[in-house]
């Protein structure tokens, strides 16, 4: 059992409810808010909704980074509608042209030791200023921003000691490459990481928040980092020094699970197609072909990454096979490479430089052609989420990146036989607030600007006594939300559930059949419920509610799968659909698409906290069998479900 742990602390100073024991349901009251436009407009419409007039919190930021293309009307209307919606609210808005959510929240507004919960999945990467913060799905965010605390589960908490230093060319993410290598992206649902030990003085605060970020890849709830000297040079930095405050563990912390990493070992790795885990070195990849890099992203997009990059990039061209894009992680980066010169290097070098935001990280353009190795700074290499069918896309350091597009194929960047680009902390970073725009004192007045595209949070029914289901469709093992709702040129949906829902799990439609959305809704008009099938670690990923919000609105009422990740299973219950798990995985194998399942007195069993027990009737005309399904609900969880979803309950 973990003690005297520096997450232990922050929980200790926010808890409002609930036993301190790894894996009981806890409350913990929440500072600050973050939302992005992509997940944005859906939480304020759940805000609204709820009746909320302002906000209650310390502090909640409502950034435009994802939608930002403006191909048609849509990304523009959703910006009016947060505009005008966080004025309304209370709510700060950092404008289009700002930067990633994460990137400028850790530059502009993160504070060691508070709570931040987000709408999108790489929140945690304010650990590296010795937050915890969280990501969640759109409604819990609202529910935070309404003043309500934040359920979650206690962490088991896992140590990992850094020791030694990064050699020249191995980075953070390197690092954080290392941490999935020896944790994999499966199993680790319920879990905060903490970082500790002689190492951790070495890394800046950029450098960890790159390794707090991609803890979302692991799948634990947060990783933080302690606040130190290192922590208090870069808010002074940032000209916030007093909002610093020094944080760590207790001297005789002790850890449910204890990781040892030697920084001195370390060697450039890469996370390899299709799966941020699948992690080979960098060394067995020489001589790979590649036909694009990308850098940027939430990850590895910072004044410190950048500067790397132009300083390799400077006085050199890049390989004519490779097409070089760098999007910025914020307009301070920008402004700054911009006025001290590296952005010419960069530019002189053959890159194409793109806005501060997520671009093609989500899918906003510059998807590879076919057959193509494309190596990103980014996060996540989930098959398609470039935009390509077929992609093969490699998740590496902003140094490794760069000296492929300088080769051509994959190299070992100290191989590339170039001068390590020494790059200096700031001491003072371009201060200048302007891209946010403060709320008025009193916003009762404001205007909310509802252009066509922005719909109504669609409402759930009561759970029905039973289930008289379908399964409309099985899915793989770490089916992840991009696999559900695709982003990409899709994204512009988000505000309009009807036309989003039509293409949930468009990566599972074949050619010349019905698609999902097709099959669910024949389903829910035969008076049916649809029911998902699912294998382990379903539900990775992105915060994105939408993939429990369009399934819902096509009907579907229950998942069954191997193991469910945290924020998927706490967006189902939002929206009334049971999150089941099989007692026995082997019946995963038992089920086809098609089969009826019926569960008798769903209702009563989830209220009184007995089991249940399924009739699988086989669609090919195979004898009926039972399986057993078990669920881990709180009391909350259930009666939100018995309602139809958060949405139900006054
Ligand atoms: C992502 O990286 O997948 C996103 C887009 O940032 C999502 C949020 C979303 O789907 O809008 C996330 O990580 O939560
Ligand atoms: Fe944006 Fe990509 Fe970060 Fe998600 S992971 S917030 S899409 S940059």
């Amino acid at each position: 059992m973990a003690k005297n742990t520096l997450i232990q602390k922050i929980l200790d100073a926010h808890i409002v409810s609930g036993e301190k024991k790894a894996g009981e349901p806890i409350s913990i009251q929440i500072d600050q808010t973050l939302t992005q436009d992509a997940t944005g407009t859906m939480a304020y419409l759940e805000l609204e909704a709820m009746g909320v007039k302002k906000v209650a919190t310390e502090l909640s930021v409502s950034y435009v980074d994802h939608n930002m293309m403006q191909n048609g009307p849509e990304n523009r209307n959703d910006h009016l509608y947060l505009q005008s919606v966080a004025a309304s609210k209370g709510v700060r808005f950092s404008r289009p042209g700002n930067g990633i959510c994460h990137q400028v929240h850790l530059e502009r507004f993160g504070v060691p030791g508070k709570t931040l919960l987000g709408s999108d999945s790489h929140t945690p990467t304010g650990g590296g200023i010795g937050m915890m913060a969280i990501g969640a799905g759109g409604l819990d965010v609202a529910l935070a921003m309404a003043g309500q605390p934040f359920r979650l589960a206690f962490p088991k908490i896992i140590g990992v000691e850094l020791t030694g230093r990064l050699s020249n060319w191995v980075s953070a993410k390197d690092i954080i490459l290392k941490m999935l290598e020896i944790l994999s992206t499966k199993g680790n649902v319920g879990c905060m990481v903490e970082y500790f030990g002689e190492g951790v003085k070495t890394l800046t605060v950029p450098q960890r928040a790159t390794i707090t970020n991609m803890g979302a890849e692991l799948g634990v709830t947060c990783s933080v980092f302690p606040s130190d000297e290192m922590t208090k040079e870069f808010l002074d930095a940032q000209g916030r020094g007093a909002d610093w405050v020094g944080l760590s563990a207790g001297p005789d912390a002790e850890y449910d699970r204890l990781i040892k990493i030697d920084l001195n070992t370390l060697e450039p790795l890469a996370a390899c197609p299709s799966s941020p885990d699948n992690i080979k070195s960098i060394a067995a990849l020489k001589g790979t072909e590649v036909g694009q890099v990308i850098i940027g992203s939430c990850t590895n997009s910072s004044y410190r990454d950048l500067m790397i990059v132009a300083g390799m990039l400077k006085g050199r061209k890049i390989s004519e096979n490779v097409t070089l894009s760098i999007a910025p992680g914020s307009k301070q980066v920008l402004e700054m490479l911009a006025r001290n010169g590296a952005l010419a290097d960069i530019i002189s070098a053959g890159a194409r430089i793109l806005e501060a935001g997520c671009g093609p990280c989500i899918g906003q353009g510059q998807s590879p052609a076919n057959d193509t190795v494309t190596l990103r700074t980014f996060n996540r290499n989930f098959p398609g989420r470039t935009g390509t069918k077929g992609d093969q896309s490699y998740l590496v350091s902003p140094e490794t990146a760069c000296a492929a597009a300088l080769a051509g194929y994959i190299i070992p960047p100290a191989e590339l036989g170039i001068a390590y680009p020494e790059v200096e902390n700031p001491s003072q970073f371009l201060i200048d607030d302007s891209m946010v725009i403060l709320p008025p004192e009193n916003g009762e007045g404001v205007e909310i600007i509802r252009k066509p595209t922005i719909g109504k949070p669609p409402v759930n029914t009561p759970l029905p006594d039973s289930i008289d289901g379908v399964a409309v469709i099985k899915t793989p093992d770490k089916t992840s939300t991009d696999d559900i709702m695709p982003a990409g040129v899709h994204l512009k949906h988000r505000s309009n559930i009807p036309e989003y829902a039509k293409v949930v799990f468009e990566r599972f439609n074949e050619l010349g059949k019905e698609t999902f959305a097709q099959r669910a809704a024949k389903v829910r008009d035969a008076g049916k419920h649809g029911v998902i099938i699912g294998r382990d670690s379903y539900g990775q990923g992105s915060s994105r509610e939408h993939a429990a919000i369009c399934p819902m609105y096509l009907g579907i009422k229950v998942l069954i799968a191997m193991a469910i990740e945290r924020i998927h299973a706490a967006n189902l219950v939002n929206f009334g659909i049971v999150p089941l798990t099989f007692a026995d995985k082997s019946d995963y194998d038992k089920i086809a698409e098609g089969d009826s399942i019926h569960i008798p007195q769903i209702r009563e069993a989830l209220t009184s906290g007995s089991s249940i027990t399924a009739t699988v009737i086989p669609a090919g005309g195979a004898a009926p069998f039972e399986i057993k399904l078990n669920y881990h609900l709180t009391d909350e969880d259930v009666k939100i479900i018995l309602a139809g979803g958060r949405l139900n309950l006054k």
